[in-house]
């Protein structure tokens, strides 16, 4: 048992020991908002705190009296027979964890069945990321009397992680091969750029490279480095262009000893501009390395102790506007370096997420969107990051302000010990069992359009804005599946509003419809569930009339 918990939670190695470091945590929580920057943070925390009741609580009620009063729309969507938009790679769908996590070396093993299991569960064709704040910190040992080289200077700073470097060893890399072997997924490698040499970081992608084999997608070299200015490199001279220089010197290394490298790039936290400056710059590269993809990353917003992260926010039409906007910056850079664009790490709430919006159903709702938007886009997929409370915290200072959040509330350190840690994680660890949390079934939901392709409205309103138009707040997203049948998910995101829908396939089309649900009990409960109906119908002269509960996903398949 000790075994497992060692296992599962870094260095706790009981569960007693967890209760106490956590309250550890909880406590080192108020000492640091008591001092410099963070004094501020803690006053806000206050005011903050009182809107966030005071929101939340409105919403609720909000919905609640929506709900009684049965609002319905109706709406008629055509379902083009061609498939004529963006295909989805078959890993369309992927995780996100913590370079740092790489450090219990039997985390990612061929003996953590458990962790297997829920992968699977997941995806049975997926992309594992190994990247976050904590990759800039890692360095690779080699030999195990390789010693500890040299770190540069760093600055500490709040959300960042402590200057505490982390060993990546030939042995965490081999049990990451059979773990990829296990589950079937594939793997995006980070080398981190903000500490590392050039010398380093070509010996850890040799090694990489030759365990991993087929099941290494590519490399990517540097951690939001957007931000590097924060802490990193010299905010007087660090921009696109200068990380740009720095990540040709690492990769050309790299491809020297590694001619078949391919690479991500440049995996910015939220400044798309950036892969605009660097297709701009792209054409006067002489030689450059193999780039197959242009990664960012995105979260809807963040800290926790922020009151705009809430259920009502999340699920706007509005954030997905934002969505795509920058999916229109990110795929028209993509398309000038002949790459196709990846949102490589994300979740709801930044620096470890919130607790009643990150672990509820509301996510489930918001990674289904989320994810067929940017499919929509021509991503060729997504990676919601997660992983362990510890790997989490460390990448974000050592501590996540949801705790925080929850311990004014007054919770107790076992009510806290029940929310997944951190809060957005799709895998979560309890003990020695991992939970498919809410946000994973989203995701989930999304994956079943992977490998196929899109069908585009006919019109010059895609299907969300026809559905938005009429008044809810849905979306719709269609694609023609590996095995040619059609299918519809319909993400009926709206609180209170039920769909009524009739999908028009065409007069000519027969066949017979399957329906699968996204559910739960309420937008705010700690759970989602995809359930198959057992019942199939026949399509009426090429339509097919279903009711889309309120708060609820649906996918309509035709064979
Ligand atoms: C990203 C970092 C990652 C953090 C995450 C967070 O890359 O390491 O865990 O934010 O703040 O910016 O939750």
């Amino acid at each position: 048992m000790a075994e497992q918990y060692r296992r599962v939670y870094g260095e706790f190695e009981s569960h007693r020991a967890r209760k106490d470091a956590f309250l550890e945590n909880v406590w080192h929580n108020k000492r640091v908002s008591l001092t410099g920057r963070d004094k501020k943070e803690s006053t806000d925390k206050m005011l903050t705190r009182r809107k966030f009741l005071a929101t939340a609580a409105c919403a609720l009620a909000t919905a609640r009296l929506h709900a009684q009063g049965q609002t319905k729309v109706r709406v008629a969507l055509t379902i083009p027979k061609e498939a004529t938009g963006p295909h989805l790679p078959i890993d369309f769908v992927g995780l996100s964890y913590e370079v740092q996590q790489l450090r219990d070396a039997s985390f990612f093993s061929a003996q953590n069945s458990g962790l297997i299991r829920e992968f699977k569960a997941l995806s049975s064709t997926g992309v594992l990321r190994l990247g976050g704040n904590t990759s800039e910190f890692a360095y690779w040992k080699p030999k195990p009397d390789s010693p500890e080289p040299e770190h540069p200077q760093v600055r500490e700073v709040v959300g960042e992680p402590k200057a505490q470097y982390y060993a990546v060893t030939p042995e965490a890399v081999r049990n990451l091969a059979e773990f990829l072997q296990a589950t079937q997924w594939n793997c995006i490698y980070g080398i981190g750029m903000g500490t590392n040499t050039p010398a380093r970081a070509t010996e850890e992608a040799v090694f990489v490279a030759e365990t991993l084999g087929d099941r290494l997608q590519y490399f990517q070299i540097g951690n939001e480095a957007d931000l590097f200015d924060r802490h990193l490199r010299d905010p007087k001279t660090w921009s696109a262009k200068t990380y740009l220089e720095e990540w040709l010197t690492l990769a050309r290394a790299i491809a020297v000893q590694v001619p078949t490298a391919k690479f991500g790039m440049p995996d910015v936290a939220g400044n798309v501009s950036w892969l605009t400056e660097i297709a701009d710059l792209w054409s006067s590269i002489q030689g450059p390395p193999r780039v197959t993809t242009l990664t960012h990353h995105y979260y809807f917003g963040g800290p926790a102790t922020n009151p705009e992260i809430n259920i009502p926010n999340l699920l706007k039409p509005a954030t997905m506007q934002k969505v795509q906007n920058t999916a229109n910056i990110a795929s028209s850079a993509a398309s000038r370096v002949g790459a196709r664009v990846r949102m490589t790490e994300g979740n709801t709430c930044y620096r470890g997420g919130k607790p009643g919006v990150s672990d509820v159903f509301a996510a489930a709702l918001w990674s289904a969107d989320y994810s067929l938007l940017l499919a929509s886009n021509n991503y060729s997929g997504i990676n919601l990051h997660g992983g362990t409370g510890k790997s989490v915290a460390n990448s974000v200072g050592g501590s996540l302000p949801g705790d925080g959040l929850l311990e004014a509330k007054g919770e107790t350190p076992e009510q806290i010990a029940a929310y997944p840690h951190p809060f957005y994680t799709p895998i979560a660890t309890f003990g020695s069992d991992y939970v498919l949390e809410p946000v994973a079934y989203g995701l989930k939901f999304a994956s079943s359009f992977s490998g196929g392709t899109l069908l585009k409205s006919g019109l010059k309103t895609d299907f969300s804005t026809k559905l938005q138009d009429a008044g809810i707040n849905a979306t719709a997203y269609a694609a023609k599946l590996v095995g040619d049948q059609t299918s519809v998910i319909i993400l009926n995101k709206d609180a209170a509003a039920d769909l009524e829908l009739e999908l028009d396939f065409g007069r000519d089309v027969s066949g017979v419809v399957q329906t699968e649900t996204l559910h739960a009990p309420a937008l705010d409960s700690r759970e989602a569930h995809i359930t198959t109906s057992p019942r199939t119908s026949s399509l009426r002269q090429g339509k097919y009339i279903v009711t889309v509960p309120h708060a609820t996903g649906l996918r309509v398949t035709l064979s």
